[in-house]
C-alpha cells in the first residue's frame, strides 16, 4: 500500500475512490468453486470443534459451502438481519477506505480466491478468509455493532495519529480473538476461523499465552502477521467487547504515546 511494500495481488484498476468493485461472479471458474468447496469442507469440520456458537449458528444458516457466494444475495440477508452489507473489493484497501466502510456497516470482501498451492496458508486476505472468517459474525447483533464502532474509532484514530494502536485491537479481537463460553474456550477471530493450523493451535496448544481481555495491554502489544501468535486475548462475551471499547480513546492514546516517549 505504501512504497517499499510488496505489491498486492488484486486488480485495483477498476476500483472507485471507496475501492469498491463489481464482484463479477460469472468470472469464477469451476476450478475456483471446487477449491472454495474444498477449503470450506475442511474448515467446516474444524469450526464445529473450535468456533463459538454465535459463529456456528450463522454459518449453518448461510448454507454457503457449495460455491463461492454471490455477495448481493448475502447482502440482502444481512441487511434484514443486522443492517450490514458486503462490498466487493480487490484485496487489502487503505485504512481510511476500510474504516469508512465499517463505520457505514459495509464489510469489504476480497473478490479473488487463493491459488491451490496456498491451500493451507495465505498472507493476504482472499474471498475464503473474508467470507468464511468474517461474514457469519456480521449476523450477530452485538458483534455487528462492535465492528461499526471500530470503524468509527478508526476514523477518529486517523485524525489522532493513533492507527497503530487501534489496529492492534482489530488484530487481537476481530482477527485472533478467543472467547470463554459455557462450552469452554472457543475462537471468534476470522484469522483463526479460516486457518486449518492456527484454529486448533489457538484453542488447544499449551504453547501460547491466553490472557484476559485488557484494552490497554492489547494496544501496547505488537503483533506479527505471518506466524502463529504467541498470545491471544480472551473475552467472556461480545457485550464485554462492545462495552470495554465504548469510551473515548483519545486519553488512552495520549497515555500510550507518553509510555513510548518517556
Ligand atoms: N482492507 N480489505 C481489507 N481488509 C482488512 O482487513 C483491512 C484492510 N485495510 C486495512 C486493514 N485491514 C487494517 O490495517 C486496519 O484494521 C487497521
Ligand atoms: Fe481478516
Amino acid at each position: 500500500m505504501t512504497a517499499g511494500e510488496p505489491a498486492l495481488r488484486g486488480d485495483y484498476s477498476r476500483a472507485g475512490p471507496d475501492y469498491a468493485v463489481e464482484q463479477q461472479w460469472d468470472r469464477y471458474t469451476e476450478a475456483d468453486h471446487a477449491l472454495y468447496r474444498r477449503l470450506y469442507q475442511r474448515q467446516s469440520h474444524l469450526v464445529r470443534r473450535f468456533a463459538c456458537t454465535e459463529y456456528l449458528q450463522s454459518l449453518e444458516r448461510l448454507q454457503a459451502g457449495g460455491a463461492i457466494p454471490r455477495f448481493d444475495a448475502v447482502s440482502a440477508r444481512l441487511r434484514a438481519a443486522t443492517r450490514w452489507e458486503l462490498v466487493a473489493v480487490p484485496g487489502l484497501i487503505p485504512n481510511h477506505a476500510f474504516f469508512d466502510h465499517l463505520a457505514h456497516r459495509r464489510f469489504p470482501v476480497t473478490v479473488w480466491l487463493r491459488r491451490p498451492e496456498e491451500f493451507d496458508y495465505i498472507v493476504e486476505p482472499d474471498v475464503f478468509h473474508d467470507f468464511f472468517g468474517h461474514v457469519p459474525l456480521l449476523f450477530d447483533p452485538v458483534f455487528a455493532d462492535y465492528l461499526q464502532a471500530y470503524g468509527e474509532g478508526g476514523l477518529k484514530a486517523e485524525r489522532l495519529n493513533a492507527i497503530d494502536y487501534l489496529a492492534r485491537l482489530y488484530w487481537f479481537t476481530v482477527e485472533f480473538g478467543l472467547v470463554m463460553s459455557g462450552a469452554g474456550l472457543r475462537a471468534y477471530g476470522a484469522g483463526l476461523l479460516s486457518s486449518p493450523l492456527e484454529l486448533p493451535y489457538s484453542v488447544e496448544d499449551p504453547a501460547p499465552a491466553r490472557l484476559p481481555f485488557d484494552l490497554m495491554r492489547i494496544m501496547r502489544t505488537p503483533y506479527v502477521i505471518d506466524r502463529m501468535q504467541e498470545r491471544y486475548f480472551v473475552i467472556d462475551n461480545f457485550d464485554q467487547l462492545f462495552d470495554a471499547t465504548a469510551a473515548d480513546f483519545a486519553p488512552l492514546y495520549a497515555r500510550l504515546t507518553q509510555d513510548v516517549s518517556g
